[in-house]
C-alpha cells in the first residue's frame, strides 16, 4: 500500500472512529482486541438495562453475558459472534459480568471475566474454548487468590503470560491491603501512595496464578510513587498492558476524572513512569479500552455512551488509529476532535 492511500484510510478510518460504533444491535464496552488467528476478535462487556437504579457500587452496570465481536480489519463490519459466556453458566458468579479479556495458549482460548458471587465480593473468573469466538466452558471456581475487576491478559514474547486486575470504589480493590479482604479498608487520602494494580503471573495452564499477586507501582516524573489524591493520574481502573519496541506499556482509566492514561516501564511488572493521556474524557462516566498492532498499525479500542444518548451503562466500542511519536510517547486522542 502507498503512504497516500494508507494515509487516506486511516483519515477514513478516523472519521468513522468519531461518529460509528463498531456495532449498533447490541450496547457493548470494554473492548478487549486481540489478533488472533490473523483477525481482530474483541471481547466487550454487553451492557443492557436491567432496571437498577444508579449507585456508587455500580450496580446499574448489571451485565451477565458476553459476546464476541470480529473483525476482519479495523475498518471492517464487526460481526457478533453470538453468545460467548452467560452467567447462569458460572457456577460460583451471581451477577455483574463486567469488562473481560482473553489469551491464547497451544490452540486453546481463555475468556477471563469478573463476577460478584453471591456475597457480593467480585472476583475473577475463567472459561476455555478451542475458538476465538467461544462457548467458552467456565471452570468451576474463580481463580483462586483473585479480586476486584477488570482482568488484563498480556503475553510476553518469551510465552509467559501475566494478569493485571484492580478497580476502585465498585470494583472493590481499596478493600485489599496485601491480598486480603478488609471490610473497613478504603482508598488512601490524598497525600498518600495511590493503590496500584495488581499483577500475577499465569500458570501454564492459563487458569490458576502462579504466584501471589503484586501491586503494580506508578512513578511520577520524579520517581515518586503517584500520590491517591492525584486524581488526573491515578490509577483507577480498565488495566491494559502493551509492548512497543523494548518498552511494556501500562495503560489505565483514571475514573472519577474520565481519563485514558498511559505509564512505560522495563518489565512487565513495572514500575511503569506516567507519560500521559492517551484518550480525553469521552460521553458517559467510563472510559476503558485496549490498545492492539494490526498488520503495522497500531489501533485504540474505546467506548462512550453517545448511541444511549448519554446513558452511562449503555455504551458502543469504537475503535481510532493510535500514534506512537518517535520517542515512544502516544499522541493524546480526542474522541470529539476535528
Ligand atoms: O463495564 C463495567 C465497568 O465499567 C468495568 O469493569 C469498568 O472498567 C468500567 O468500564
Amino acid at each position: 500500500m502507498s503512504d497516500t492511500s494508507e494515509s487516506n484510510n486511516l483519515q477514513t478510518l478516523a472519521t468513522k472512529a468519531i461518529s460509528q460504533p463498531l456495532v449498533t444491535h447490541i450496547y457493548t464496552a470494554d473492548p478487549s482486541a486481540h489478533v488472533f488467528e490473523g483477525r481482530i476478535y474483541i471481547y466487550p462487556s454487553h451492557d443492557f438495562d436491567a432496571g437498577i437504579p444508579e449507585n456508587d457500587d455500580g450496580d446499574h452496570f448489571g451485565m451477565e453475558d458476553y459476546h464476541v465481536l470480529r473483525m476482519d480489519s479495523p475498518d471492517g463490519e464487526a460481526v457478533d459472534c453470538g453468545v460467548a459466556l452467560h452467567v447462569k453458566d458460572v457456577t460460583w458468579a451471581q451477577r455483574q459480568m463486567w469488562a473481560p479479556d482473553a489469551a491464547t495458549k497451544d490452540g486453546k482460548y481463555y475468556l477471563y471475566f469478573p463476577a460478584k458471587r453471591a456475597d457480593g465480593i467480585f472476583q475473577i473468573g475463567v472459561a476455555v474454548s478451542d475458538c476465538p469466538e467461544g462457548p467458552f466452558i467456565p471452570e468451576p471456581e474463580a481463580v483462586q487468590g483473585s479480586y476486584s475487576i477488570d482482568p488484563a491478559v498480556f503475553t510476553d514474547e518469551d510465552g509467559v503470560s501475566y494478569m493485571y486486575f484492580g478497580g476502585l470504589w465498585g470494583g472493590q480493590l481499596q478493600k485489599y491491603r496485601d491480598n486480603a479482604y478488609g471490610a473497613s479498608f478504603e482508598e488512601p487520602a490524598g497525600g498518600e501512595r495511590a493503590l496500584g494494580p495488581r499483577i500475577a503471573r499465569l500458570a501454564p495452564d492459563m487458569k490458576e496464578f502462579a504466584e501471589a499477586p503484586r501491586e503494580v507501582l506508578i512513578l511520577d516524573e520524579n520517581g515518586q510513587p503517584l500520590h491517591a489524591g492525584d486524581h488526573d493520574r491515578r490509577f483507577f481502573e480498565a488495566s491494559w498492558l502493551h509492548k512497543f519496541g523494548d518498552k511494556y506499556y501500562f495503560s489505565y482509566s483514571t475514573g472519577n476524572t474520565h481519563l485514558l492514561c498511559y505509564a512505560v516501564g522495563d518489565s512487565p511488572y513495572g514500575p511503569f513512569t506516567y507519560g500521559g493521556r492517551i484518550l480525553t474524557p469521552v460521553v458517559g462516566w467510563t472510559t476503558h479500552h485496549s490498545i492492539v498492532e494490526f498488520q503495522g498499525q497500531w489501533y485504540l479500542f474505546y467506548h462512550d455512551s453517545i448511541l444511549s444518548g448519554g446513558v452511562t451503562h449503555l455504551r458502543s466500542i469504537k475503535v481510532a488509529p493510535l500514534h506512537h511519536e518517535a520517542d515512544g510517547r502516544i499522541r493524546t486522542i480526542d474522541p470529539y476532535g476535528a
